[in-house]
């Protein structure tokens, strides 16, 4: 990385310096409330409340995001994780309202004031700068899909339902300014290697990114799905690696460290170097997720209503870029055939895949497999376990620091039409 200033037009000029002259031309919120607004509008079907100002769902759809687990790390602090219902979703967006949620930084979400917020890019850089959210609005922006995934995503015995199993991935469109420009914009110095990203939230979370990343299609995402990133997700500011591992997505971001090396972190201390069954630990050196998928339809605890056509639908996602093909089983892996992959398949975002299958009223079981546009092809449970080397005999399905666990899900349709983990 040079650290000269390159010829490439400049959008800030002289560092911080130049920055307080720069809100002047700042565009401003158009008036949200005009005089005589009519009265709010309420509907019965969203429980009386004002559907005008801000759309509700109707009363009858009742899909919820589920909490996981509300554990406490080594070191003594609450986290939050709440899964995603991918059994009710459509398409690939995942509703705002609904996109899983992981926090360990104790169980309140930051309640960050946009006006206050600032970010910080300094370290390794010739012109460290501080920007407010309007100054980052006048960057260009992109907008792009992607999913997001936790590691913790892993498929396992104990698991009734995909939501369990896989509730902790779902995709948006995240809109926000290409890092690579504000790094620029601060003109990173050789011998740089990693950002250190820190958040702004109790535990002051923080995460190490190689800056090849940063300087490839990592976005500072300020929107999801046309509107503010939701606190949840991180507002008014989040890191979007896309296709890296869901820490590395550093939310209610506030500082931006250039480094030198990777830096061990609060996540890995408090969750990964601990655990003593990681020798092959891919932590530090491993970021990017391998290819995925599921079948959300019919997925475990769904009733089939008797023998007869189906759609079998699901989700494939790879970090490695574009789903290319889908294969689904209905004979446990037997014999496999090519799902319909709906186009486009977006890079680094979640696939809708479908496949049209007659239930003949015998038992059945279920599993899908995706393959990405570098070939990889998602591997079978078997041979995810003899990678990392659990004996035939380990009962272990997962545990912290395999990374991203993506083997194959099977699902078991009973011949009374109920559907099961295939892993229990
Ligand atoms: N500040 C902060 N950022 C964070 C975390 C956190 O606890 N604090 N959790 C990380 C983890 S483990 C995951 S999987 C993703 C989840 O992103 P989401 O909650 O928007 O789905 O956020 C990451 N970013
Ligand atoms: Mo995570």
């Amino acid at each position: 990385m040079s650290s000269k200033p390159s010829g490439r037009r400049r959008f800030l000029k002289g560092g911080t310096a130049a920055l307080a002259g720069f809100t002047v031309g700042a565009i401003q919120p158009a008036d949200a409330q005009a005089p005589g607004t009519p009265a709010p509008h309420a509907h019965p079907a969203s429980g009386g409340k004002d559907v005008v100002a801000y759309g509700e769902r109707s009363r009858f759809v009742t899909t919820v995001r589920k909490p996981d687990r509300e554990a406490r790390t080594p070191f003594g602090v609450d986290q939050l994780h709440a899964l995603t219902p991918l059994q009710d979703q459509q398409g690939i967006i995942t509703p705002s309202s609904l996109h899983f949620v992981a926090a360990h930084g104790g169980m309140d979400i930051p309640d960050i004031d946009p006006r206050e917020h600032r970010l910080m890019i300094h370290g390794m850089v010739d012109r460290p700068l501080v920007f407010t959210m309007e100054e980052l609005k006048r960057f260009p922006s992109v907008s792009r899909i992607y999913y997001v995934e936790c590691n913790g995503n892993q498929p396992g015995r104990r698991h009734k339902t995909v939501q369990e199993s896989h509730g902790k991935t779902s995709c948006s469109e995240w809109t926000g300014v290409p890092l690579a420009l504000l790094l620029k914009e601060a003109g990173v110095k050789q011998g740089a290697k990693f950002i250190l990203s820190e958040a702004a939230d109790g535990v002051k979370s923080n995460k190490s990114l190689p800056l090849a990343k940063a300087m490839a299609d990592t976005i500072v995402a300020y929107a999801q799905n046309g509107e503010p990133v939701r606190p949840q997700q991180g507002f008014p500011l989040r890191l979007l690696p896309p296709g890296f591992e869901g820490q590395d997505n550093i939310k209610w971001l506030h500082r931006i460290e250039v480094v030198d090396q990777v830096y061990v972190t609060y996540n890995e201390i408090s969750r990964v170097t601990t655990n003593p069954k990681t020798p092959k630990s891919p932590w530090f050196t491993v970021f990017e997720q391998g290819p995925k998928s599921v079948i959300t339809s019919p997925s475990g605890g769904q009733q089939l209503q008797g023998r007869g056509m189906y759609e079998i639908t699901g989700l494939a996602w790879s970090g490695g870029g574009a789903i290319r093909r889908v294969e689904v089983s209905v004979d446990g892996g037997r014999t496999w055939k090519d799902a319909t992959v709906d186009g486009p398949a977006h890079r680094m975002a979640h696939t809708r895949f479908h496949y049209q299958w007659k239930w003949d009223g015998q038992a059945a079981e279920l599993q899908s497999r995706c393959t990405d546009e570098l070939n990889q092809v998602q591997p079978t449970r078997a041979a995810f376990r003899k990678f990392w080397g659990f004996a035939p005999d380990d009962p272990s399905e997962s545990g912290a620091g395999l990374g991203h666990v993506n083997y194959i899900q099977p699902w078991r349709v009973a011949p009374d039409g109920s559907v099961l983990n295939g892993l229990a």
